[in-house]
C-alpha cells in the first residue's frame, strides 16, 4: 500500500495519502487548503486515481482542501452526517466501509472533540486514522463545538482502545514533532485518559484545561462546514500555465513554452562546454552557466516571464529557485528540459 503522511506546519495538521499500488486508487484524510498544491502535484506525480478526500470532522483550526481537491480531481468527499459538512458526497456512519482497490478504512463514529468526529480503521485493524479523537499523548480539546468529554472518554475507551495494542495511531494534529503512536501506548501512557485514568479523571482534566480558542476558529469552522470552497476561486497563474510539483516547483511544458516563445525569455545554464558539444540551443535563448548565476543577475530581462532549462531540467530547477528568491516572480522551469524539447520535435538551432 502507498501511505504517505503530510505535515501542514503551521496548523500542526497532518494529512494522510492511501493508495492501492495495483489499482492506484487513493484516498486523502484531513487535506488542508493551504497544502492544496503540494497535496495534488503528490496525487498525480504518483500517478493515483483519488477516489475521495475523507474529513474525519468539520476542523476548527485550520481550513479543509477537501472542496479544491473535488474541484480537480473530481472526488467524492467524504464525512459523518452530524459532522454537518455540506455538500457531502458520501455520508459515513458506524460500521461503514470506504474501499480503495483491495484496502478498505472502516468507520467507527468516535464524538466528544465534535458531535460528527469519526475514526478510520485500516483493513486488518493494523492502523487507525484518530482525527482530533485521540492525539499521541493527548486528545481532542471538548471545550467547543459540541464538544463532551464524557462522550470523548467513551469513545477512546470503547472503541479505539477496544483496537489491537499493535494498532498504529495517526493523529490529525502534532505539536511537538511526533508523529505516530499505538493503541497500547496511548492506552498505557496518554496522561489524560491511559493507565488507571477513570471517566472522572478524565472530564475532570478536559474541563479545567482553560485553552485559547484556535487562532482561525472563526474563519475555519464556516469554511469547513462548505467542505472549504472558497468565496472566490484562487486565481492560477495569468503568465503561463504552471503546474506546481511536489517538490515545490513551478514548471510548464516545453511545447507551451515552444508555442508562445515570443511572450517570455528563456535562460539556459548549461555550461558553455556543453552547449558546443550537444551542439544546439534554442534561438534567443540567453546562456548563463548554473556556477556564474549569482555573479550575473544583472544580465536577466524583467521585462518577460522567464523559463529555465539545461539539459534535463534540473540544474535549471535550481536556477529558477535562485531567479525567485532573487525577485523574479514570473519564472518556471521548462519540463525535462533540453532533452524533452528535442524528443517532441520541437525547434532548436545549432550552437
Ligand atoms: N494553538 C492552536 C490550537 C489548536 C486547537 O485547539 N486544536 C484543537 C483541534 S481543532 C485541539 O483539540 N487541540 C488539542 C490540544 O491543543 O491539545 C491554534 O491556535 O490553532
Ligand atoms: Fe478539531
Amino acid at each position: 500500500m502507498v501511505f504517505k503522511q503530510l505535515f501542514d506546519q503551521a496548523s500542526g495538521t497532518f494529512s494522510y495519502l492511501l493508495a492501492d499500488e495495483d489499482s492506484h486508487e487513493a484516498v486523502f484524510i484531513d487535506t488542508v487548503y493551504e497544502q492544496h498544491d503540494r497535496d495534488l502535484a503528490l496525487v498525480r506525480e504518483l500517478g493515483l486515481t483519488l477516489k475521495a478526500c475523507i474529513e474525519t470532522h468539520c476542523h476548527a483550526d485550520h481550513v479543509t482542501g477537501a472542496w479544491l481537491m473535488k474541484h480537480h480531481t473530481g472526488c467524492d468527499i467524504v464525512a459523518s452526517v452530524p459532522s454537518a459538512i455540506d455538500p457531502l458526497d458520501i455520508s459515513v456512519k458506524e460500521g461503514d466501509a470506504y474501499d480503495f482497490g483491495r484496502h478498505s478504512l472502516h468507520v467507527l463514529e468516535t464524538p466528544g472533540h465534535t458531535d460528527g468526529c469519526i475514526s478510520l480503521v485500516l483493513d486488518a485493524r493494523t492502523m487507525v486514522f484518530t482525527g482530533d479523537t485521540l492525539l499521541i499523548r493527548g486528545c481532542g480539546r471538548t471545550d467547543f463545538q459540541q464538544g463532551s468529554a464524557n462522550k470523548l472518554y467513551n469513545s477512546i475507551r470503547e472503541k479505539l482502545f477496544a483496537l489491537p495494542d499493535d494498532c498504529i495511531v495517526y493523529p490529525a494534529h502534532d505539536y511537538t514533532g511526533r508523529n505516530a503512536s499505538s493503541i497500547g501506548e496511548e492506552k498505557e501512557y496518554n496522561p489524560r485518559i491511559g493507565g488507571q485514568a477513570n471517566e472522572v479523571d478524565f472530564v475532570g482534566y478536559m474541563e479545567n484545561m482553560n485553552l485559547p480558542h484556535p487562532r482561525q476558529i472563526d474563519i475555519a469552522v464556516p469554511a469547513n462546514l462548505k467542505a472549504g470552497k472558497p468565496d472566490k476561486m484562487p486565481e492560477p497563474p495569468d503568465w503561463a500555465p504552471v503546474v506546481v510539483t511536489y517538490s515545490g516547483m513551478l514548471e510548464v511544458t516545453p511545447q507551451w513554452v515552444a508555442a508562445n516563445r515570443g511572450s517570455v525569455n528563456i535562460l539556459d545554464v548549461r555550461t558553455s562546454v556543453e552547449t558546443e558539444e550537444e551542439g544546439t540551443r534554442i534561438a534567443g535563448a540567453l546562456l548563463i552557466p548554473i556556477n556564474e548565476l549569482r555573479e550575473r543577475l544583472n544580465e536577466v530581462p524583467k521585462d518577460k516571464p522567464v523559463m529555465t532549462i539545461c539539459r534535463s531540467g534540473k540544474r535549471s530547477v535550481l536556477a529558477a529557485t535562485i531567479l525567485r528568491k532573487e525577485g523574479w516572480e514570473k519564472v518556471a522551469n521548462i519540463k525535462g528540459g533540453l532533452l524533452q524539447w528535442q524528443a517532441e520535435g520541437l525547434p532548436s538551432i545549432a550552437s
